[in-house]
């Protein structure tokens, strides 16, 4: 095709040959959407007068299903003439984002169009994100900026979820929007309507509901308030909770109340959504009146589930949306927690958006994509999950990151294709989701790094691997240089700073090997010391900056590059000092635990503490099942401290143990905000807390820390 539209028409006729249009004037349907228009008028010349070429809107009439979706259009460009046919508004302003990518110019400035037919329609029918992470909400700016985004892409769903937003959860659910945060959500409103986006409010009052009329009248005014603000659209969820609020049957009974009494009863009101507490696979119970199962027979067929596939974060699959929707009786609402980073704060996610089923028709009633806490980083992800949406058949992971980044940053696309190419896995974490990363040059490490091992090194390899590491080493001052998008430079800055140490580490590491290789020993020295140097520099970021309470720390291009960097630098360093490679390593912990939703729960050792990663999830303690940490540190414990919320009952023992055998009792004392604490001897090298009770439990793991002695 001549020009690239994204997303990827359904059906496209385009000729190679263009035309020079002359001034248009508008005809057909009178009273069409004026911000469609407003677009249009913007790259057309459309005069009020009848003069020049027909610009014709008219209804579309076709029996196919898809294209009665809204947002649908077929647009047929001849020169003498433009017809648009539409379903609704939006079905214009999309027609009129895709004329937008249509027009070209010449040198003279002058404007050149293909004739071309595109009938087009999005595969999915509601598109979007769920703002639905942990940590700091997006401000005001970003969502504006990525409402104006979700325009371009055809993006029409803005869910408005964030778990740290207390009116949207606990614990002020209840209450309306104090007057300025208010008049912020009117804006987005309007902001939203502009963009042809539906700006869905979630409420999450599972915590604290009580199943009571009061408590739904509460969730009814509460609507009411946003309802008054211009909100049509209501979502309510009910994950990452415990206890009372669980109950299915229960929330079935709220939802379909809300149903009659406020959608129904308003009218403009559209179908409610709701996501479960069991939302994914693993989660889900089974057997006679399984969660599920409840919802699917009682819910109203008009609300719509959400899903976030087998796993919290995972692939979808056909399959898996297969057996969900013989549960919940109707097609999932996906929540895809990709590239959300709550659970991960210290890495960046911003390589391609893949491990979606393009071999499912039909099967989804929206996809929605959980972002990161960095609003415009998340653009590349976001990117791939409008293509994908739009046209599932037609999407390609790897092409449409590529444009993603070029789009995001068209002063400096190489530079910033690197870094994301190089920022794209979230390193060890309980949800066992990892991703691709430095996909290109993985293949010449490999190679690299084996001869390398056996004292040899590949020039070939070795001049490719410069070349990257250069380009690493540069593209952030590119970046910073070219790019006018300061709020991402603002989110991503951290990551900046420490891609660029990565590329000149792998600079010096490069060089110390090939001195090493040539056995000129004061060079290696001057590049052994260069690296160590930069390790320190690394290092000092890591520490400060990014500072949160769950992961904080600066981790880039940590899955292939840094390894390599280390292993380099390990072997020559163990050649040049004659030292044994486990003498360099001095400490490393790890979760101990037989609960098998904790297996591989990264652990963060800071200087003076060894802390669990939270999990957000609600977890399930079997009796005699445990949690807890092990450690082969050279430092000495000191005690152990956790906060551990909705678990006062006395369930469960603390015990540490000098080799994981022999096991002492710990004696927990717990101060005036309920956190907990013990002393632990200086030797002892595992501590855990283990399920004493003939009860399955159920706990969230916020903080369990085991403070070490100050180096
Ligand atoms: O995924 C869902 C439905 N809920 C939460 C999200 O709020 C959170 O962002 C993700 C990723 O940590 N996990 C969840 O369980």
């Amino acid at each position: 095709s001549p020009v690239q539209i994204f997303p990827t028409p359904q059906e496209i006729l385009i000729s190679t040959q263009t035309f020079i249009p002359s001034g248009y004037f508008l005809t057909g349907i009178k009273s069409v959407d004026a911000d469609a228009i407003a677009l249009l008028k913007e790259f057309l010349p459309i005069s009020t007068q009848k003069k020049g070429t027909p610009l014709k809107i008219v209804m579309l009439n076709d029996k196919k299903e898809e294209l009665k979706r809204s947002g649908a259009y077929r647009l047929t460009i001849q020169p003498k003439s433009i017809l648009i046919e539409i379903v609704d508004g939006r079905s214009l302003f999309y027609a009129a984002q895709t004329i937008k990518q249509l027009v070209k110019r010449n040198d003279g400035g002058q404007i050149l169009l293909n004739p071309c037919t595109i009938t087009d329609y999005p595969d999915i029918n509601f598109r979007g994100i769920v703002e639905g992470f942990y940590g700091q909400p997006w401000s005001f700016d970003d969502r504006i900026e990525l409402l104006r985004y979700f325009g371009k892409l055809k993006l029409n769903t803005y869910i408005y979820g964030p778990k740290d937003d207390p009116y949207h959860r606990y614990p002020s659910w209840r209450e309306p929007y104090p007057a300025d945060e208010a008049k912020q959500i009117v804006a987005l409103l309007t902001e939203a309507s502009k963009n042809k986006v539906d700006f869905v409010w979630a409420m999450n009052p599972g915590r604290d509901i009580k199943w009571n009329a009061a408590d739904s009248n509460a969730v009814l005014s509460k609507f009411e308030s946003m309802y008054t603000l211009g909100v049509r659209c209501f979502a309510l969820f009910f994950d990452d909770i415990a206890g009372e609020g669980t109950n299915s049957e229960k929330q079935a009974g709220l939802l379909n109340y809300i149903n009659a009494q406020f959608v129904q009863k308003k009218g403009d009101v559209k179908p409610l959504l709701l996501c479960p507490t069991e939302f994914n696979r693993t989660a889900s119970s089974t057997g006679v009146n399984a969660y599920l199962d409840v919802l699917g027979n009682l819910l109203d067929p008009s609300v719509m589930i959400m899903w976030t596939g087998d796993k919290v974060v995972g692939d979808i699959t056909k399959e898996n949306l297969q057996w969900v929707k013989s549960h919940i009786k109707r097609n999932p609402f996906i929540w895809w927690n990709f590239p959300v980073n709550d659970y991960v704060r210290d890495h960046l996610l911003m390589g391609p958006a893949y491990g979606l089923d393009k071999d499912v028709d039909n099967a989804m009633t929206g996809f929605v994509s959980n972002p990161m806490d960095k609003s415009e980083a998340s653009k590349i992800g976001i990117f791939g999950v409008a293509m994908y949406s739009w046209n599932i058949k037609k999407y390609d992971p790897e092409k449409s990151w590529e444009e993603a980044c070029r789009q995001c940053m068209p002063e400096a696309p190489i530079a910033f294709l690197t870094f994301c190419a190089h920022n794209s896995d979230p390193g060890p974490n309980g949800h066992n989701f990892r991703r691709d990363e430095s996909v290109q040059i993985k293949p010449v490490i490999d190679v690299f790094s084996q001869s390398f091992k056996l004292g040899k090194y590949l020039e070939f390899e070795a001049s490719q691997l410069n070349a990257l590491f250069s380009q690493m080493a540069v593209a952030p001052t590119m970046i910073y240089s070219q790019s006018p998008n300061k709020r991402l430079i603002r989110q991503i800055n951290p990551w900046l700073r420490q891609f660029e140490l990565v590329g000149n580490a792998g600079k010096e590491t490069m060089e110390m090997a090939n001195a090493w290789i040539n056995k000129d020993e004061m060079s290696t020295w001057q590049n052994y010391s260069a690296v160590t140097a930069l390790f320190d520099s690394i290092q000092e970021v890591d520490r400060n900056f990014n500072k949160n309470d769950f992961q904080p720390g600066v981790k880039t291009a940590s899955k292939v590059i840094m390894p390599f960097i280390q292993q380099v630098y390990k072997q020559v360093g163990n050649e040049l000092l004659a030292r044994h490679e486990d003498e360099m390593q001095s400490s490393s912990s790890q979760i101990y635990s037989n609960v098998e939703q904790l297996k591989t729960q990264p652990v963060s050792e800071r200087e003076d503490e060894i802390v669990i990663v939270p999990v957000f999830q609600p977890i399930k303690i079997k009796p005699g099942e445990y949690v807890g940490i092990q450690t082969i540190s050279n430092k000495k414990m000191n005690s152990i401290s956790l906060n551990l919320p909705l678990s006062s009952d006395n369930w469960r023992l603390f015990e540490s143990s000098v080799d994981g055998k022999t096991w002492n009792q710990l004696k927990v004392t717990k101060d005036e905000d309920d956190m907990e604490s013990a002393i632990v001897s200086p030797d002892i090298r595992y501590v855990r807390m283990i399920n004493n009770s003939p009860k399955e439990q159920t706990f969230f793991l916020m903080d369990f820390t085991l403070q070490t002695n100050k180096v």
